[in-house]
């Protein structure tokens, strides 16, 4: 088989990454009769579905939406066995995608691009691969994921650790058996919440190291019923248009009402339907939610009150009662995280005043306390969005490193294109509203988009486009006035970059999905407004 470096001619593409963007990408363009081939860092494809292999590890938006919709033969053909799919079921989906558009032969596994360089004098973009190759092609497109980068503060003394480490994020392949150890996770965000109930059933004790405590809603995952599911085929259209036409891009049943038009009675039994339902649809109970700090103060009391029924031990329920804004970081979706709390081997150690203070050869020592422990599981997340773009060497024009013109925050147009980069796309990147809506149907909205670009470049004889400045600035301020109109703004969310020590405190995903899609229409529709089109 040929890799991209051999090649001898430019590639039309290159694309970075083989999670569900880069599959979708390829498909679309060598459906297009474009020459693509996809880079990928890891042994498999999947993305985040990849690396994230950490116990109960499963997607937070119902499988029936969260899956492709581009082909209604494949959405015909698969079956969910659960209304929430397990990490491995994704992969099983991914791998069946890959050979149902035949795409193994344009996935190179194992290599990860270094670098990325726009070479002035050919117009070409030269990609430095880790097997020292360098591969030519005339467009860049980084499918690199908002989730896949890391977080893993440095702690002091964390070499000193005799036990073992273990990052959620880059789960070992073949797994981890807890049986008979104490257990100790730092953090209580998403795949905290998700592993904790999982880590509890094996290890011996198990300490919950929680900074900021963390709203979560059950799941109540079950196995699909085939007659739902068979209803939602039948109509398949209809969900995914209820879907797109929603903020979240993923239809949570919207309530257009705000919460200062029901009563205290109506009120209740939203709330109450939307529990016994689960999952994020609570961000649709009310169409004030995360405008009016009364109405989000309604939810988050609501809340509280639920974990106060749930968790026995009173002390313990006050420390996992949020006291931030409802919804301005990500709502989590459980299954029996609270309830894991009245189990008699594990405790939740609060570490909001005292952090990590050091990892000790037998433990860690955070909140004040010393916990003896023989494994440290951190659930520190992600450095979103930017991480994975900033650890690749990107140079546009002159030279110019992305990282240095990104230095006080991400900056692009809607999200695709950068300034200075000409025919550099981001799938999701920061400015669009990727990570706050069902990213399968964001990265569907984007892969069209460029591919749709590409056609009509080829077709107009185009060698490149590349984002106006203007246009870049004022759709950058656009997106934080967006968000400053919500409640967004006011907590420490991984939105912001604030949970990566010295990352700019900007917000970077863009709120509000049809409006966005719909101005992407628009600037296509006008010959690509806002960009620069050229010849040479
Ligand atoms: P999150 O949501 O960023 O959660 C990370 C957790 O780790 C969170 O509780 C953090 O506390 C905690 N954390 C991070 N750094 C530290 C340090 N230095 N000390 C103590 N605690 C720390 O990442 P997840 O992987 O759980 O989820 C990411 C997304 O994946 C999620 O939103 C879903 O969309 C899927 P903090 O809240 O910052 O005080």
């Amino acid at each position: 088989m040929s890799t991209p470096s051999n090649t001898a001619a430019p590639l039309d593409a290159l694309i970075v990454g083989a999670g569900f963007a880069g599959l979708y990408m390829l498909h679309r363009l060598r459906h297009s009769g474009f020459n693509a081939r996809i880079v990928e860092a890891g042994s498999g494809a999947g993305g985040t579905w990849f690396w994230n292999r950490y116990p109960g590890a499963r997607v937070d938006i119902e499988s029936m939406q969260y899956s492709y919709k581009f082909s209604d033969e494949l959405a015909q053909a698969w079956d969910w066995s659960e209304r929430y799919a397990t990490q491995p079921e994704l992969l099983t989906y991914v791998a069946h995608v890959i050979e149902r558009f035949n795409l193994a032969d344009g996935i190179q596994y194992n290599t990860r691009v270094n670098r990325a360089s726009f070479n002035d004098a050919t117009g070409l973009w030269d990609v430095a691969t880790s097997d020292g190759k360098t591969v030519t092609a005339r467009h860049c497109i980084m499918a690199t994921g908002c989730l896949s980068s890391t977080n893993e503060p440095k702690f002091p003394g964390q070499d000193s650790f005799k036990g073992d480490t273990w990052h959620t994020g880059r789960w070992p392949k073949e797994g981890v058996d807890f049986t008979g150890k104490t257990v100790a996770v730092i953090g209580t965000g998403s795949s905290a919440i998700q592993s904790i109930p999982e880590i509890a059933k094996q290890a011996k004790r198990l300490y919950v190291l929680q900074r900021t405590a963390n709203f979560s809603v059950p799941a109540h995952n079950q196995p699909l019923d085939p007659a739902y599911v068979a209803d939602i085929k039948a109509n398949y259209h209809d969900l995914r248009a209820r879907g797109l036409a929603q903020p979240l891009a993923y239809d949570i049943n919207l309530n257009p009402k705000l919460a200062t038009e029901m009563s205290p009675a109506e009120i209740r039994a939203e709330l109450d339907a939307r529990w016994a339902w689960g999952g994020l649809p609570i961000y649709g109970a009310f169409a004030d939610l995360l405008v009016d700090p009364n109405t989000n103060q309604l939810v988050a009391e609501y809340m509280r009150e639920k974990i106060r029924s749930i968790v026995k031990d009173k002390a313990t329920a006050e420390l996992l009662c949020p006291t931030a804004t409802f919804g301005c970081k990500r709502v989590c979706v459980d299954t029996g995280y609270y309830q894991t709390y009245n189990l008699p081997h594990v405790s939740l150690v609060d570490i909001s005043k005292i952090g990590v203070e050091e990892i000790i050869p037998t433990g860690v020592r955070a909140g004040g306390q010393t916990i003896e422990c023989d494994a440290i599981v951190f659930a520190t997340g992600f450095d979103a969005m930017t991480g994975s773009l900033d650890r690749i060497d990107i140079r546009g024009r002159g030279g110019e490193a992305l990282k240095d013109k990104w230095a006080a925050g991400p900056i692009t147009y809607l999200g695709l294109m950068s300034a200075g980069f000409p025919n550099l796309y981001t799938i999701t990147g920061p400015g669009s509203p990727s990570v706050l809506t069902n990213m399968i149907m964001s990265i569907e909205q984007h892969v069209d988009f460029i591919t749709d670009c590409l056609e009509y470049l080829r077709a107009h004889g185009i060698a490149h486009i590349e984002a106006q400045h203007d246009a870049e600035l004022a759709w950058g301020d656009h997106v934080q006035e967006v968000a400053n109109g919500t409640l967004l703004y006011s907590c420490n969310s991984w939105y912001l970059g604030a949970n990566v020590p010295g990352k700019p405190r900007v917000f970077m995903p863009y709120l509000g999905f049809p409006a966005y899609a719909e101005k992407c229409r628009e600037v296509a529709a006008k010959g690509y407004e806002g960009f620069a089109l050229s010849a040479v």
